[in-house]
């Protein structure tokens, strides 16, 4: 499956963002890293060009808690992208909060699967059950 990936905002840590692109293609994703410092809007823009299934959004500075407000007016814009999976994972909060509080919130935003201070791998396996369930439907 295809995968866009990157860093969203003026969010200049890359390390998480070099792992994600290894990660995803040792599990045989086809990935298109835009990198960091990349705008929601970018997201969408490549997501129709490579045909993308999986948009995966890092967010390490928090400002995801901002950027993610947008998310339903570009999915309402790029009415071709319906089925498109959303995840984000990183800190997705400036400073501190609790998963309790910030997944519903940006399920809230659109996001299908959230994972705020997750590990990677385990990120990645959700992210591997939710493709399984969504093709048995
Ligand atoms: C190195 C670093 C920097 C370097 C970045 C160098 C570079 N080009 O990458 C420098 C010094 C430049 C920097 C700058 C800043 N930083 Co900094 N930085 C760090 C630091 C110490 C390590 C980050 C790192 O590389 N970790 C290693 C990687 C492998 O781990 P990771 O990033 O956490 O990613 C893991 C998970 O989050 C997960 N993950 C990430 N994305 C996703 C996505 C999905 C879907 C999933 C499932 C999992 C996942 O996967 C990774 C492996 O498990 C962290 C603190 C820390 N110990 O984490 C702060 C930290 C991220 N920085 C922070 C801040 C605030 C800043 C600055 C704003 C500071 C400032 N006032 O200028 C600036 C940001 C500038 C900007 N425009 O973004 C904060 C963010 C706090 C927040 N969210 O509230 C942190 C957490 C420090 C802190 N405790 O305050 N930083």
């Amino acid at each position: 499956m295809k995968v866009v990936t990157g860093v969203v905002g003026n969010d200049i840590h890359v390390v998480a963002n070099r792992l994600i692109d290894l990660s995803l293609r040792a599990r045989g994703f086809e990935v298109f890293n835009l990198g960091v410092n990349t705008y929601l809007e970018e997201f969408f823009d490549a997501a129709v060009e490579t045909g993308a299934e999986i948009l995966l959004i890092s967010s390490l500075n928090g400002e995801a808690e901002g950027w993610g407000r947008e998310v339903k007016l570009l999915k309402a814009k790029y009415k071709d992208l319906d089925n498109l999976i959303m995840m984000i994972g990183g800190n997705l909060v400036v400073g501190h909060g609790n998963a309790e509080d910030i997944v519903p919130k940006y399920k809230n935003y659109g996001f299908d699967l959230v994972c705020h201070q997750v590990d990677l791998n385990t990120g990645l396996d959700s992210l591997e059950e939710f493709i399984q369930k969504r093709n048995r439907k």
